[in-house]
């Protein structure tokens, strides 16, 4: 097959691919999207199960740079459904004429850089090969499933399923379905099917926090305060921390009596939204142990007065901090209300093996199931990476190298040794509500690319290195932009920044996949970078300003 030439390939064709697909193509460059899926939609169109929602409020949960679409485009209620976010999606693509570039049900099985071609080759599963000058990962944090291995899952004889492997025609209506796992997924799918289903048992290991969604129908009065306001609304999601909305709380949890910290958790409770709850409530929920222990009593008090059956209250009841991603659900503990519904706790009975009709837990009993769901989440972040094999200078394996050092980066766009590869959402990147933390990452990398195409006259000498390429399929030779590369120095600076700043995070107590810790064998690391959007933005301006700090050099010195 004829080997295809383009300045930018995009890997994914999720919000970040799409923006960037977009956001290129305007700047003049040869785009093409490519994505594993039959439509476009990234996570989203894996991640189908019933009940899935983005747990950011509709009007933010978009992008921000269309500003006609963002007055015009329908949202009806104040959470979109993963079928919403697709619908939206397969909008902008087509609102802004992008189809034409994507190419689906291509799955990447490798890219490696040619030091003599400078540029990339990518190959697929399709055995397409793709040469580009600027490679760039959109792959999402959570697309590598994470499967456990539990003896016998081969010999189910009923329907087993990963929430983010949904089977479109999969009827639960009559059936006996256990769910294993009681995260942000577990959460909202046993919330969704409980009414439908004969028999629902929810195989939980460790019980989690979970406050209401606030979700209900958007009034035309709202919609117009928003459109009015949208201006100031992104200003001020961008400058936050979270970038979900609300103004984080600056207020330590023991600096009010207890009457008023009783008061400000039951608004925020009536209010809706996990990370609301959770960083708008008071300052130091997540830094302070007692401040901690007064929120995760408040939810625990909830739990006891929803769940009418004491013996299941009991098992759900979290023993653990509140400090993995905080959750929220439209009516999680009520379904527990139902007769048809149960609670199997996996701390006191684990699961011994999957049998032919069902679950056998350590009590001996095998629970008799039609369908099983995992909802046991991803190996998250550097996973989506780690999984195919990306080989930069010298052959350097992308996986060898972070096995070695942990999934570090610079920016959460860079790695030293990959040049031009520019990852949006990558490992160290902002913990945040995503599309705006996208978009960011999307015009940081579009800005760099543009300064490094202005060098392309610079004189023989200086920033040299790539400074020349080789068309392998018109075999032209040209001056090209010099290569966009972190150094090892930055890349070790921002690592250690962002492991400080995590430092006194009650985060880093918990087991959850924020630190690597869902999947037996990986590493624990931190991954993210939580010193919010608004300080990102900032440290990515002075970066510019100070001609690409901590990239090799690219503007004249
Ligand atoms: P999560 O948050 O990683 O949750 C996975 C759940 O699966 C969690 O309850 C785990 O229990 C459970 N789990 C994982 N492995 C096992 C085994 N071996 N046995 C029993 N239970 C298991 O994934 P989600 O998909 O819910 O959410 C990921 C993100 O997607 C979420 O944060 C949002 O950003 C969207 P554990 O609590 O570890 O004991």
């Amino acid at each position: 097959m004829v080997a295809q030439q383009l300045d930018a390939l995009v890997v994914g064709a999720g919000y970040g691919g799409i923006y960037a697909l977009k956001k290129l193509s305007d700047q003049g460059l040869h785009v093409k999207v490519i994505d594993a899926a039959g439509g476009v939609g990234g996570t989203w169109y894996w991640n189908r199960y019933p009940g899935a929602m983005s747990d950011t409020e509709s009007y933010i949960y978009r992008y921000s740079w269309d500003v006609e679409d963002l007055q015009n485009y329908p949202w009806k209620r104040h959470y979109l459904q993963s079928a919403d976010i697709l619908a939206y999606l397969n909008h902008v693509v087509d609102r802004h004429n992008l189809r034409q570039h994507v190419q689906l049900e291509t799955e990447m099985k490798s890219a490696r850089w040619s030091e003599s071609e400078t540029q990339w080759i990518v190959e697929t599963a399709n055995g397409d090969t793709f040469h580009t000058r600027y490679f760039i990962p959109a792959l999402g944090l959570l697309s590598k499933k994470n499967y456990p291995d539990i003896p016998g899952l081969g010999s189910f004889n009923g329907v087993l399923c990963h929430t983010a492997a949904w089977p479109e025609s999969l009827d639960l209506s009559g059936k006996r379905v256990g769910v294993i796992g009681n995260g942000s997924t577990g959460v909202q799918v046993i919330t969704a099917i409980a009414k439908d289903v004969k028999q629902l048992l929810c195989f939980q290991r460790n019980p989690q926090y979970s406050v209401p969604s606030g979700d209900r129908p958007v009034e035309p009065d709202y919609r117009k305060q928003v459109n009015e306001r949208y201006d100031k609304i992104w200003d001020q999601v961008k400058n936050s921390i979270f970038a979900f909305g609300f103004e984080e709380s600056t207020t330590p949890a023991f600096s009010v009596s207890e009457d008023e910290r009783q008061r400000v958790f039951e608004e925020y409770w009536r209010k809706g939204n996990g990370f609301r709850f959770m960083f708008g409530t008071f300052s130091d929920i997540t830094v302070d142990e007692q401040a901690n222990v007064a929120a995760s009593d408040f939810i625990r008090s909830k739990i006891r007065t929803i769940v009418k059956d004491q013996e299941k209250a009991r098992k759900l009841l979290p023993h653990e901090r509140y400090a993995r991603r905080p959750l929220c659900d439209a009516g999680y503990y009520d379904q527990f209300n139902r007769a048809n519904v149960d609670i199997i706790s996996l701390r006191e009975t684990p699961i011994s093996e999957i049998t032919a009709t069902g679950i056998k837990t350590s009590d001996g009993t095998v629970h008799e199931l039609d369908v099983i769901v995992f909802a046991t989440g991803f190996d998250a972040v550097d996973g989506s990476y780690t999984r195919v094999a990306i080989k930069g200078r010298n052959g350097e394996s992308l996986k060898d190298r972070w096995d070695a050092g942990g999934p570090t980066s610079y920016l959460g766009v860079s790695v030293p040794n990959f040049p031009n590869m520019l990852m949006i959402t990558g490992p160290m990147g902002p913990f945040t509500n995503l599309p705006p933390t996208i978009e960011t990452q999307v015009e940081f990398i579009a800005d760099t690319i543009a300064a490094a195409k202005r060098l392309r006259g610079a004189p023989e000498g200086e920033n040299s290195h790539g400074l020349h390429k080789t068309d392998s399929v018109t075999g032209n030779t040209e001056r090209a932009a010099p290569l966009i590369e972190a150094t090892e120095k930055a890349e070790e600076e921002w690592t250690k920044l962002c492991d400080e700043i995590s430092t006194e995070s009650l985060f880093r107590k918990a087991d959850s996949w924020i630190f690597g810790k869902n999947v037996p064998g990986k590493k624990v690391v931190i991954m993210f970078y939580f010193g919010g959007l608004g300080n990102y933005r900032k440290y990515l301006k002075e970066i510019v300003k100070d001609g690409h700090r901590g990239f090799r050099p690219l503007i004249d010195g």
